[in-house]
């Protein structure tokens, strides 16, 4: 079988990854799924082209790796140029996309994990911060389609995977976010 240009390393439970394959599918981008076993039987290959980070999502375009999901989809954007775009155009546009992406990281998605990891007082605390964290993001999208105005784009796929996990991980740890 002729092997693919670009191949993408993952896990079907990923939103990192998921945001990767999204990128690819916008793009229409042909590329050559590898399912890893996380955490504990990864395969030589994904080691190999990671020694570094040793985590999924990595793509390889030309034989050559790349890790971290974000760094990814820039990477996607920036190559495969004709077609759907991905980033904004402008580039005020493109840095208020990486603030709000690094604020949903730090603030929703990491505080909202909190919870799996604090019980009591100290998980009400942490429930808090991520409804306030929640609220400032959706005060700053209201009024637009998708979070990058009126088409899908960088900040949909950065963030979008986790409005699908979120009632899974509030069914899991027993709590209510929203
Ligand atoms: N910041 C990384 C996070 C990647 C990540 O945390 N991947 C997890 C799966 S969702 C993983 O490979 N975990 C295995 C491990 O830590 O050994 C990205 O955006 O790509």
């Amino acid at each position: 079988m002729e092997e693919k240009e670009v191949k993408l390393f993952g896990m079907w439970a990923s939103g990192y990854a998921l945001r990767v394959e999204w990128a690819l599918k916008l793009k229409g981008i042909e590329y050559e799924y590898v399912n890893e076993d996380l955490p504990f039987n990864k395969s030589e290959e994904l080691l190999r082209l990671d020694p570094v980070t040793k985590k999924i999502p990595v793509i390889v375009h030309n034989g050559k790796p790349l890790a971290e999901s974000l760094v990814m989809i820039e990477y996607i954007d920036d190559t495969w140029k004709e077609g759907y775009s991905i980033m904004p155009k402008d580039p005020y546009d493109r840095a208020q996309a990486r603030f709000w992406d690094k604020f949903a990281e730090d603030k929703c998605i990491t505080t909202t994990l909190g919870v799996f990891t604090s019980e009591g007082e100290a998980q009400q605390k942490v429930l808090q911060e991520a409804r306030e964290a929640f609220k400032t993001l959706e005060q700053a999208i209201t009024g637009k389609e998708h979070f990058g105005g009126d088409r899908i784009g960088y900040l949909d796929l950065a963030f979008g995977w986790f409005a699908f996990f979120m009632p899974i991980f509030e069914e899991i740890a027993g709590v209510s976010i929203s």
